[in-house]
Order: C-alpha cells, then structure tokens, then sequence
C-alpha cells in the first residue's frame, strides 16, 4: 500500500515537472520575442540594404562627405563629345571688281574737300582774276596739302594760259586748273602692280610703313584685289611683334582663300618673311605679300628690321615692289617719314590710305613730287574692297569736281 502511495507521489511530481517544462516556456517567450524582435529586427534589415541601396542616390548626391571613387567614375562627359565636332568652313568672299572703284572717292572726300572744289570754282569765277585772287587760289591749294613747290607751279601755269587765253570763263579756268593737276600728279608714271609670276617664281611684295599707316588693312585689300583678278596669292605676317598683327592678317587671309604664313609671336620677322617666300614658290602661286613691323620704339630699329627682311627675302630671288603705306591724314608730316623709308627699303610704289577721312586729297600731290614715285593705290575706307587702283584724271574730278 504504501508502495502504491510512494508510486502516486513520484507519479504526480513528474505530471507537475512535465507540466511545469512544457508551460514555462510559454508564458517566458511572450515577453521575450516583442521586445526583442521589434528592436533588433530593423537594426538587422536596414543594415545590410543600407550601403548597398544608399550607394548609387548617394554618389551623386553627397560625393565629397563619403564616397569618392563611385563620383570619378561618372562617363556623361565622355557621352557629349561627339555633338561639338562641327566644321568651320571659312566663307570665302568674291571680291568686287577693281574698275571703277575710284568713282566713289568723290562721294568720301571729307566735308572739307568738297569746300576745297567749290571754293576754287568760286575764286575762278570772279569777274577779275587779280593777285589776290590768284593769292587765294595758291592758299587753297596750299591748305589742300598739295605744297608750296607744286602749288606754285601750278598756279604759274594756270596764270600764263588764262592770260593767253584771255576771255577765259570760270569752266574754262576750272577745266585748265583741272588739267594742270593731272600734270602735276605725273600720268604717265606706270602704276602697275608687280604682282605676277616672274622667271617662274611668286612676284614679292614687301609692305612697309609707320605704326598704323594701314600696312595689314592694305594687305588684306591687296590680296583681294589680285584674287578678285585671279591671281594666287600667300601672304607673310611678318610683324611678329604682336599676335594680335598675325591675327589680322590671318582674318584676311581666309576671307579669300589666301595662305597666311605666320610664326610665334617674337620671331625673327625675316624668318617668317623667308618662310612665307619660300612656301609661295613651292605652291607655285603668282604673289607674296609680306606685312611688315612699323612699331618698334625707335626709328633706326624699324629701319634695320627691314633691310634685314628684304636681304632675307632676297635670298629667294629680288623682292619685285616694295609699297610704302601711307596715312593721308597725316598730311606733309608724313613726307618726310616716308623719306626715311625710301632710303632704306627701295619703296616702288606708294599707298595713300584713309582719303576717305579728314584727308586733304593734295598729298597725293605732293608725296609723288617730294619722293619721285608714284601713288599706286588709295584707301578709301575700311571696307575690304575700299581700295582703289590710282588714276590721276579720276583722281582729279573727285577732288576738284570737274565732272559736276
Ligand atoms: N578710314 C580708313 N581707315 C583705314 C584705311 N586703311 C586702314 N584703315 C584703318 O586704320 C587702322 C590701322 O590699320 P592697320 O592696317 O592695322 O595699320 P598698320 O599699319 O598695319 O598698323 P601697325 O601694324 O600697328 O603698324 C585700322 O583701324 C584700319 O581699319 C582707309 O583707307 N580708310
Ligand atoms: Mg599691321
């Protein structure tokens, strides 16, 4: 019996234990789980999607708090290459024709110019051509740039015909004023450019002149006038002393479709000279012109400076014109600049530029009796073709009004 009591007993503890093993778990997981799975879950899922989702925004957004090396990666650069690769195709213009150009320097004659014609027509039609008169008449000439020399003969002449003449009217005195100008301005000089091929190589031209004359400008117009006529033309930028010079020279070049050899800026001018000569034989062209320096801060340099690029350039074969530019505003100051210039450079051919402006059309004039060789070519303007052939008799109308 008591057997059967002890059995019980053990019996009913290990029910309870068993019970107690199976319940326990259950009322201590609830409280546990929660708080646990609810805290740590977050922690544990956010972390690891954490660098591997946030990478890519992040790279963009912050590159210089974090991550570097994803930002040096980023190629759109190298996607927008293609787009820009555009052809610049330098418009080459068609010069306008040569003829007939010098018909407009009437209409550009300063205001001044034209009170230069009427106030000779005025003095011619007195009805007494006395010494004041004829006083009158050489101080307009005089105030008109032709000089004294010229204007004195001039008048002289114009003087001796109306006395033999006699009953002279004032057109008639105008049309004998008129033709003692032309006399004066030498119409038989040859104003022919040497600007074709000769003994099978380029005609050279050398361009000089002081600071600001007009020597690129002139040869940019130049180029244009010979390739208006059909010519091949290279042209040397041999003012090396600023890039702005080359630059200019380089803009007018491609207008036409010229070759424009060019050197550093500071090269030896006469190298960039001897280059350009050279590069025109070998392309077989008909012209070289070669701008020159004219700002340099004194006069003998300058004038080394040329002679040095013109017994460079004639190591290739004798430099066939050598045009000197000329400001017409300048007026007789000039003169005596350009004489400097014919005594080192052998000056063929003279430029008178900017009659369009304040100029005093009588320089022409002068510059051809002070230096014995003939004006060439006038600038009329700024223009690319405001450059015309010289021809004394055009000339003349223009500027006395003969044609009116
Ligand atoms: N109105 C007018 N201006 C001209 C004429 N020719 C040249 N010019 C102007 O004169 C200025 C000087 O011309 P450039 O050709 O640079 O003179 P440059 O002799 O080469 O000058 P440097 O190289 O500094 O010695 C420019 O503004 C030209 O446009 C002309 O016939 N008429
Ligand atoms: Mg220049």
């Amino acid at each position: 019996m008591e057997s059967y009591i002890v059995f019980g007993l053990v019996l009913l503890v290990v029910v309870i234990g068993a019970t107690l093993a199976l319940v326990a778990p259950r009322f201590r997981k609830p409280p546990t789980l929660p708080p646990a799975q609810k805290p740590t879950a977050p922690p544990v899922k956010q972390a690891p999607p954490a660098p591997t989702k946030q990478a890519p925004p992040v790279p963009t957004k912050l590159p210089p708090k974090k991550q570097v090396p994803p930002v040096v990666e980023a190629p759109p650069p190298v996607v927008e290459a293609p787009p820009p690769v555009v052809e610049v195709p330098p418009p080459v213009e068609t010069p306008e024709p040569t003829a007939g150009r010098l018909v407009r320097l009437r209409a550009r004659l300063s205001r001044s110019q034209n009170v230069f014609g009427k106030g000779l027509l005025a003095l011619l039609s007195r009805d007494k051509l006395d010494d004041d008169t004829w006083d009158e008449i050489e101080e307009t000439l005089i105030g008109a740039d032709v000089g004294v020399a010229a204007t004195t003969e001039i008048v002289g002449k114009l003087r001796e015909r109306a006395r033999v003449h006699g009953t002279a009217t004032a057109s008639d005195l105008r049309d004998m004023l008129a033709d003692e100008l032309v006399a004066a301005l030498a119409p038989e000089m040859d104003r022919g450019l040497a600007a074709t091929q000769r003994d099978g190589r380029p005609a050279v031209l050398l361009v000089v002149g002081v600071n600001g004359a007009g020597k690129t400008t002139t040869c940019g117009k130049i180029a244009r006038v010979l390739v208006a006529d059909g010519h091949t033309v290279v042209m040397g930028a041999a003012d090396t002393f600023r890039a702005a010079a080359s630059e200019q020279l380089a803009t007018w070049g491609s207008r036409v479709g010229a070759e424009v050899v060019r050197g550093p800026e500071g090269a030896d001018p006469a190298s960039v000279a001897f280059d350009a000569v050279k590069r025109g034989i070998e392309a077989g062209v008909d012209t070289v012109l070669i701008d020159t320096a004219g700002r340099l801060q004194n006069k003998v340099g300058l004038m080394d400076e040329l002679g040095k690029v013109k017994r460079v350039v004639e190591k290739h074969g004798p430099v066939d014109e050598t045009l000197l530019i000329l400001d017409a505003t300048t007026g007789q100051n000039g003169l005596e600049q350009a004489r400097v210039f014919t005594e080192v450079v052998d000056v063929t051919g003279v430029v008178l530029t900017k009659l369009d402006g304040t100029a005093k059309g009588g320089i022409v004039i002068a510059v051809q009796r002070k230096l014995g060789i003939p004006v060439k070519l006038v600038g009329l303007g700024e223009g690319p073709d405001d450059l015309a052939p010289f021809d004394a008799r055009q000339f003349v109308d223009a500027l006395i009004g003969t044609d009116a």
